[in-house]
């Protein structure tokens, strides 16, 4: 637990409220088998947190596979089209047990609440799980020029609510996440396994039992 005092929660979206990570992950599985490659689990691992672009660039690498620009943005439709329709009947009962409940805990203690997610639909999906109001400053996919494990998204949703990046705490499922926030002294939260968040200052596997004094002292 972290002893002092903090102003701002900063939440990754896919995998941490909401559990898009699997479609991002079922998504991608179409496309690479389409591509000619075996994309695993634990290699997907390696996706989580990076964007769109980036993510096909780490397949081309992995699979040893060269696309032309052409067919990587056709791909890229693709994967995010497919995406789309798994996301498409996403509504309030998607929001990750728990998530809700802390939120508002945090809130009632004046802590303020930021969003940083990689993904260009991240506030489409606030809307559909009727939460986007709860977030003071939400940065996404369209605000960073670097992804994740790039520090970029933490620094600006630290400025923009006002607050030293050493008194945020991120809550984050990805590896790279969890590096980027790192960078910048944040207190990092690791939301899934301790095998692959090995880099976080402490995992939970989810919120539905997580309280707000078991992260801080407030
Ligand atoms: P999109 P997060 C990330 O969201 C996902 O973890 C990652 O797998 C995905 O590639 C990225 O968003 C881009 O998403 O294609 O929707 O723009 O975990 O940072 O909330
Ligand atoms: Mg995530």
């Amino acid at each position: 637990m972290k002893k002092s005092s903090f102003i701002t929660f900063i939440f990754d979206l896919d995998g941490v409220i909401t559990e898009t990570s699997e479609y991002h992950y079922k998504a991608w599985k179409i496309v690479c088998d389409k591509i000619g490659y075996n994309l695993t689990r634990k290699k997907n691992e390696e996706l989580k947190g990076v964007n769109r672009k980036q993510c096909i660039e780490l397949i081309m690498q992995w699979s040893n596979i060269q696309l032309s620009e052409n067919e990587i943005n056709i791909y890229l439709e693709e994967k995010n089209n497919i995406y789309n329709g798994f996301i498409k009947n996403l509504n309030q009962n998607d929001v990750c047990e728990g998530v809700l409940n802390f939120i508002n805990e945090a809130l009632k203690k004046n802590i303020k609440i930021a969003l940083y997610s990689a993904s260009r639909n991240a506030k489409k999906i606030l809307c559909q799980l009727n939460i986007i109001d709860l977030f003071t400053v939400i940065i996404d996919g369209n605000n960073v020029s670097n992804s994740k494990p790039d520090p970029e998204g933490f620094k600006i949703a630290a400025d923009l609510t006002k607050t030293n990046t050493e008194n945020c705490v991120v809550f984050e499922d990805s590896f790279y996440g969890i590096e980027g926030a790192n960078k910048l002294n944040m207190y990092t939260v690791g939301i899934g396994s301790k095998d692959v968040l090995n880099n976080a200052n402490v995992v939970y596997k989810g919120f539905e039992n997580l309280k707000i004094k078991d992260i801080i002292n407030v």
